[in-house]
């Protein structure tokens, strides 16, 4: 048995003028609950620093560097590290990335339980739009403030694990868990930020919304036979609501912890790793079973190409 106990770190919303600072504490107290109840790995959302500032647009680049951060861990985000060390627990969280060299990235960072960064992903799928859309009910400017992700899906062993990591809008995308997959993935950690309702589309809200989400994240799990923990930004954040379900899934598909609210919330689970060998050895023993030879379009073709 290879277990790791993992806190699922639910943030409730972030308003644009809270402080790091505060929203540190916050994270901190969570840290503190998921080690009391045995956790060696927790887990925080997408942005988790911030509001979800892509909502709001904006010319000025000074506003727009605001929001993200120069060093990891910063002066705001070192007490956080500290507490983590002590306490001896891994930590995962995402944030904005601003490089010496300028570039900006959506990303999250997977510490050991020495909190020592030990790998580093850049948000590959960036959804939204890059200009100010009148079409829509509020905006969601990712193409705007982010450049795609330069690292592709790369895994780490931690903590006896193979571990991977992928961003909100990634954990859509079959290709994301099949690539780490490829890399022998036992657990896919990430954070997301989904709004309750749809900006093109009124009528897609509440139920679907969870579903589309929880549907695409069991499928990972279970077509790679991984652990994947999911974890939400939810509650009104300046205005906007975005939906919560957190969840924890096992490497058959089935969900074996789910958040109840919308606010700060642990989920915690002992995820044994030993449980993806059936799965890695059976069904989906990619080196048997896999076609390649079928599977050229995914890497060359990006949009449909239907017959005429
Ligand atoms: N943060 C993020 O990637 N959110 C997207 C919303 C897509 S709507 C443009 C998501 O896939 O949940």
């Amino acid at each position: 048995m290879r277990e790791i106990v993992i806190g699922a770190a639910q943030l409730g919303p972030n308003q644009k003028a809270d402080s790091r600072d505060a929203i540190v504490a916050r994270m901190i107290a969570l840290l503190e609950d998921a080690a009391r109840q045995g956790c060696t790995l927790v887990v925080y959302p997408e942005l988790a620093l911030t509001t979800f500032f892509p909502r709001w647009y904006m010319e000025d680049q000074a506003e727009v560097d605001r929001w993200f951060e120069r060093e990891m861990p910063g002066e705001a985000t070192r007490p956080l590290f500290e507490r983590a060390r002590a306490l001896r627990v891994a930590i995962s969280f995402g944030y904005a990335e601003l490089t010496p060299e300028g570039h900006h990235y959506n990303v999250s960072v997977l510490t050991d339980r020495d909190a020592r960064i030990v790998g580093k992903y850049r948000k590959v799928h960036l959804p939204g739009h890059d200009e100010f859309d009148t079409e829509r009910a509020f905006q969601h400017l990712e193409k705007r403030y982010f450049k795609p992700g330069d690292l592709g899906f790369p895994v780490w062993r931690s903590q006896d694990a193979v571990i991977g990591m992928c961003i909100c809008n990634d954990r859509r995308w079959p290709e994301t868990y099949r690539v780490m997959g490829l890399q022998g993935v036992e657990l896919v950690v990430l954070g997301y930020n989904t709004p309750s309702v749809n900006s093109q589309f009124s009528g897609e809200a509440g139920d679907k919304r969870l579903y589309h989400s929880e549907l695409s994240m069991a499928a990972g799990a279970y077509q790679n036979s991984t652990w994947v923990v999911g974890v939400a930004k939810a509650g009104v954040e300046d205005g906007h609501p975005l939906m919560g379900g957190s969840i924890i899934v096992d490497p058959n598909g089935f969900v074996v912890a789910r958040a109840k609210t919308e606010g700060d919330e642990l989920l915690v689970h002992a995820c044994d790793m030993d449980a993806c060998n059936f799965g890695k050895s059976t069904i989906f023993d990619f080196a048997r079973h896999r076609r390649v030879e079928h599977y050229g379009r995914i890497c060359s073709q990006t949009g449909v190409e239907a017959p005429r």
